[in-house]
């Protein structure tokens, strides 16, 4: 029978990627009968220039457009792709080639993007945060600390002004933020305008009984010229935010976002609700690292990454490489996960630690995490058995003992809110 497969042409494992190069990182398991140069090769293949079959006549071009899988250990292939095929800032097209239909090739069992090495000549062409962690910290006057904020609970159910009265005592109670749900957006009983307008009136008065900076993180969320009309109202009442479910929305509706809110100079809060659904399978998918290094790359401040110790999915392990590759400019390969990044200009995120915190795991989350993060306690306030403001207290003060090398069981002693909380959750660690 005549040669009909192309798939081996896409490996040379004496190829040495050039620093233009695009390279990704995968984990893969051919299916019974493939072998893995043959698996690799296909996942080359169909993610940049190939076909399942030879063709009879192929573009002068074609050396050049081609991807090769040039290193395999193990389940794991790094494939090399030339910058030439990448159309400058399109983040929807990389996700077409390196993230598209090679996960339902029939050859392979499973497979998982685990990272992407992305070269200057790509970076150069995205913004990145608007302000990144340093400015984010001048904006809220919070120096060293972790900023810290809370999701007014019930998810949904509260109409505006309930909603802003909420935020009122969260603040009061000592926090910076007060954060909507993922779910939370515009709906008959809490309309996005209204809550704007009165968490904005609510906000200024609790800066002014505090004397401290107040900041609200208003969901945006909804179809992209929509959103851009809320991030302008957001604008014009002075807020400094805008949150967005950077993955339901998607990315091209981020990319679009992303410069309406350097027109507004407004950061924006990233929510990542769903991205478990692709990046929960250990052996299939995509990674929430590579899926934080695209939101750092368009450009959100601040992004959640998981606490280890909360209520979400999330090892220590792959929360700190997560932490890493947003907060630090460059990355060196420290293992089989990770690839590269040098970060250029492209400022730092803030990474937001969220879901099933409350006053008795604080400290956990902070030795963790560090102090330079954004720390969402919301069920851990509001459940409070003496309410918001006195939630907020208590996480303010498991902050405030945390730092000063204090147990919460010593700290309680004079500071009556954790003393409350404790007694309530102890140091339970939600599931
Ligand atoms: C937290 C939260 C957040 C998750 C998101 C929630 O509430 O508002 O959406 O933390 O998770 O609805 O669960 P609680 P992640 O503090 O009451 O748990 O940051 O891991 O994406
Ligand atoms: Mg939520």
């Amino acid at each position: 029978m005549k040669k009909i497969d192309w798939y081996r042409d896409f490996v040379n494992l004496k190829y040495k990627p050039s620093k233009d190069d695009v390279v990704c990182l995968f984990r893969f398991e051919p299916s019974a009968n493939i072998s893995k140069t043959e698996a690799a090769g296909r996942i080359a293949s169909e993610s940049s220039a190939g076909t399942w079959t030879t063709l009879t006549s192929l573009p002068r071009t074609i050396e050049k457009v081609k991807a090769r899988s040039f290193e395999i250990h193990g389940n794991f292939v790094k494939v090399a792709y030339p910058i030439d095929i990448w159309e400058p800032a399109n983040i929807p097209q990389l996700l077409s080639g390196i993230a598209g239909n090679i996960f339902g090739m029939k050859a392979l069992k499973n497979l998982k993007l685990m990272d992407v090495s992305l070269p200057v000549s790509y970076t150069k062409h995205f913004r990145g945060p608007e302000f990144g962690i340093d400015e984010i910290r001048k904006i809220l006057k919070v120096r060293k600390r972790p900023i810290t904020g809370a999701v007014a609970k019930p998810k949904i159910g509260w109409n505006a002004s309930e909603h802003a009265k909420i935020a009122y005592e969260t603040w009061m109670g000592g926090f910076d933020l007060v954060k909507d749900d993922e779910n939370l957006t515009s709906i008959w009983f809490n309309k996005f305008e209204q809550r704007v307008r009165l968490c904005s009136k609510m906000r200024d008065k609790a800066e002014k009984e505090t004397g401290q900076r107040k900041s609200a993180l208003i969901n945006i969320t909804g179809e992209t010229s929509q959103m851009i009309k809320r991030a302008k109202m957001l604008h014009d009442f002075g807020l400094e935010y805008a949150m967005i479910d950077v993955v339901t929305v998607g990315f091209s509706a981020l990319q679009t976002l992303r410069e309406t809110c350097h027109d507004y100079k407004i950061a924006i809060h990233a929510h990542r609700a769903m991205h478990a659904a692709f990046d929960r399978n250990p052996s299939h998918g995509l990674s929430m690292l590579f899926l934080a290094k695209i939101c750092r790359l368009i450009g959100v401040d601040q992004l959640h990454i998981g606490t280890v110790v909360g209520k979400l999915v999330g090892t220590r392990h792959e929360v700190l490489d997560i932490k890493n590759e947003i907060t630090q400019d460059n990355i060196r390969n420290k293992g089989s996960s990770m690839l590269d990044q040098r970060w250029n200009k492209i400022k730092p995120v803030l990474p937001v630690s969220s879901g099933g915190i409350h006053p008795g795991i604080i400290p956990d989350v902070l030795n963790i995490m560090g102090t330079d993060i954004a720390l969402l306690v919301s069920g851990g306030v509001h459940g409070h058995p003496n309410g918001t403001r006195a939630g907020a207290m208590a996480a303010m003060q498991s902050i405030e003992a945390t730092m000063q090398n204090v147990s919460l069981s010593e700290y309680a002693k004079s500071h009556t809110e954790l003393g409350i909380a404790l007694e309530k959750w102890g140091y339970f660690r939600p599931q």
